[in-house]
């Protein structure tokens, strides 16, 4: 074999090692010396959980400094952990706000420090433009229409000419409350067999879950004929009130939930859940490539919405994938 030859399958061989290692997904450059400061509400849910441990792996992927701080449920304690990040000088501030107003103070000294804050997941309410850069996480509102249209379907399948609902809602004033409940009110305005008996707030834990339900089903019994849970946790707190009270979740209780994890998915496949609109924590890489794009100074967009979709018993549910969360 004459040398030409052997050089040049050398060289086809190193071209074809090198297009191969094209193929898997392209690990983002790393960056060094990139400090963000993140201020995560708790460790309420499934959805809470799983979106921490995004964060935590997206940033690990990128190679960006993360100080993550878990605030407990309280306002104060994610205020507190946004003045440590402006004294630490980080160069990125991220939260997730755990309800909608009181930020000013604090948002305007990150402002003054020249440090910018992004919101993961919830947004804030403030009358002061500039506070914020942008808003990464899902259009609540669509995910109450979608429940809503999923339920105004529902009604008409089983021929049901009145609907009388109980919503379990989430943390009062939050975002996701707010716009959940104003997307689902909005669809069944319009809907004369649509009737909400009460609305109680179950601040997105399992235990309050199961207290709304236990008192809904003592003052409504069995004229309830669904419920309308603005999160897995409440959802999957209230199942056994239901079961306790002798009534057969699914059937002859329509399940509407919110977030779309593991369990709650289970129980959908169980029969009884109906309908899981998606809510999806992985907001992690969104966050990174913003963070990014702002110490590059590249423009970002104002709202980024990750797409969600709705599982319900009106599909083969079987073929739902692992959730991750
Ligand atoms: C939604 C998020 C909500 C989840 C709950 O993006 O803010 O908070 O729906 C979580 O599970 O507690």
């Amino acid at each position: 074999m004459t040398k030409k030859k052997i050089w040049s399958m050398a060289l086809a061989l190193m071209l074809t090692l090198s297009f191969m290692g094209c193929g898997k997904e392209a690990e983002p450059a790393k960056e060094d010396g990139i400090l963000l400061g993140v201020s995560q509400i708790g460790s309420e849910s499934a959805w809470r959980i799983g979106n921490t441990r995004d964060i935590e792996e997206q940033a690990d992927r990128y190679g960006i400094n993360l100080m993550m701080e878990n605030a407990n449920q309280k306002q104060e304690n994610q205020i507190a952990a946004i003045r440590r990040f402006i004294a630490y000088k980080v160069d990125v501030i991220a939260f997730s706000p755990i309800v909608e107003e009181g930020w000013d103070n604090v948002l305007k000294e990150a402002k003054d420090a020249g440090i910018p804050v992004i919101l993961v997941d919830r947004d804030i309410n403030t009358a002061k433009e500039g506070l914020t850069t942008c808003l990464i996480g899902a259009d609540f509102y669509k995910e109450g229409v979608m429940a809503a249209e999923y339920l105004i379907r529902k009604a008409d399948a089983l021929e049901m000419d009145h609907v009388n609902i109980v919503e379990i809602a989430g943390t009062e004033n939050s975002t996701p409350m707010r716009q959940r409940q104003a997307g689902f009110y909005d669809t069944i305005a319009n809907d004369p067999r649509m009737t909400v008996l009460e609305s109680i707030d179950g601040d997105f834990l399992k235990s309050r879950g199961a207290e709304c339900m236990r008192y809904f089903l003592e003052t409504y019994g069995d004229q309830i004929d669904a419920v309308y849970s603005h999160n897995d946790e409440m959802t999957l707190g209230a199942l056994p009130e239901i079961e306790k009270a002798e009534f057969v979740p699914g059937q002859d209780i329509i399940i509407i939930s919110i977030d779309g994890g593991q369990e709650a998915i289970n129980v959908l496949k169980e029969g009884k859940i109906n309908c899981v609109v998606e809510c999806t924590p992985k907001l992690g890489s969104a966050l990174m490539e913003t963070v990014l794009k702002l110490k590059n100074g590249e423009a970002v967009d104002a709202l980024i919405h990750p797409e969600e979709e709705v599982f319900s018993d009106e599909m083969d549910t079987s073929t739902i994938a692992p959730r991750g969360y």
